[in-house]
């Protein structure tokens, strides 16, 4: 049964750090890339919250992050104070939907399906070694585009990334999108191994920092891997409301939140 709060009040009150919230990107920071966390780590993230409140903020949808997060079937969206997805373009608090962007909405029915018939043809045309299934995904707030296609497995995963940065297909794939729909003002983010997520400029993952303000944090931590110039961790890393973290691997995210956390200075 939902606790009841009273007005005026916050939710995490309770905790250690009550006005400190820490966010994590979830490939490559929580779990490896498409894959599950492990126990440790999920323990670390209940002890965490002890400290203070927790966010995951991916470039995925729910489901998929349902899958590497929610290992025991519970609701991932539980486990976690906030719960951002799609960037933060679909956004839950304390296990309730606050909000959900729309693509469609921002960019309309007629430029959007010229938008899907250029990435199609393109994709038809590519002359790549292997070819899967689902080349393009629509999500709430964005749509994903991948040129091996979705349905790739793990082994397919892993070559397709060493080709792809080897011959730049998905950087090339970008560039001409950019010129050929300049204005419709959208940025391209090359996040993970197989894909990359096309949104509204600005609708990167610094969007989800408006849906924390009402709480007032005076101390917001980020953690991602992909914190360089063009990663999909690059913009909430260096946005002056963020203390960002640079993780090599889940491990290091678990070294680093030990040394901030749970080590007595
Ligand atoms: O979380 C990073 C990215 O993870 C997936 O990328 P890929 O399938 O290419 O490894 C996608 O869900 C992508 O949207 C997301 O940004």
């Amino acid at each position: 049964m939902a606790t009841e709060i009273p007005a005026g009040t916050s939710p995490f009150e309770g905790r250690t750090h009550p006005k400190t919230i820490c966010m994590f990107d979830v490939d490559g920071t929580l779990t490896p890339a498409r894959q599950q966390a492990s126990q440790e780590m999920l323990q670390m993230l209940k002890d965490l919250r002890k400290e203070c409140a927790i966010a995951f903020v991916g470039g995925s949808d729910l489901n998929k992050i349902a899958e590497q997060l929610a290992i025991h079937g519970q609701n991932v969206v539980d486990d976690f104070d906030y719960g951002f997805s799609e960037n933060g373009l679909v956004a839950y608090k304390l296990g309730k939907q606050l909000s959900r962007a729309s693509f469609i909405g921002h960019i309309g029915e007629e430029e959007y399906k010229k938008f899907v018939k250029f990435v199609l043809h393109y994709i038809a045309d590519l002359d790549i070694p292997i070819k899967r299934g689902t080349f393009m995904e629509f999500r709430n707030g964005m749509v994903n585009v991948s040129p091996i296609g979705r349905n790739a497995s793990n082994a397919e995963r892993n070559e397709y990334e060493k080709y792809d940065l080897e011959h730049g297909v998905r950087a090339k794939f970008v560039q001409i999108l950019q010129k050929e729909f300049a204005h419709l003002g959208l940025t391209y983010s090359i996040g993970g191994q197989i894909s990359f997520d096309v949104f509204p400029t600005g609708w990167d993952k610094t969007y989800a920092l408006r849906h924390i303000e009402p709480e007032g944090f005076t101390e917001i931590h980020f953690f991602g891997d992909k914190t360089y110039k063009g990663g999909n961790d690059y913009e909430i890393y260096t946005d002056s409301r963020t203390i960002g973290h640079t993780v090599t691997s889940p491990e290091d995210t678990m070294k680093i939140l030990k040394e901030l956390f749970f080590t007595k200075k």
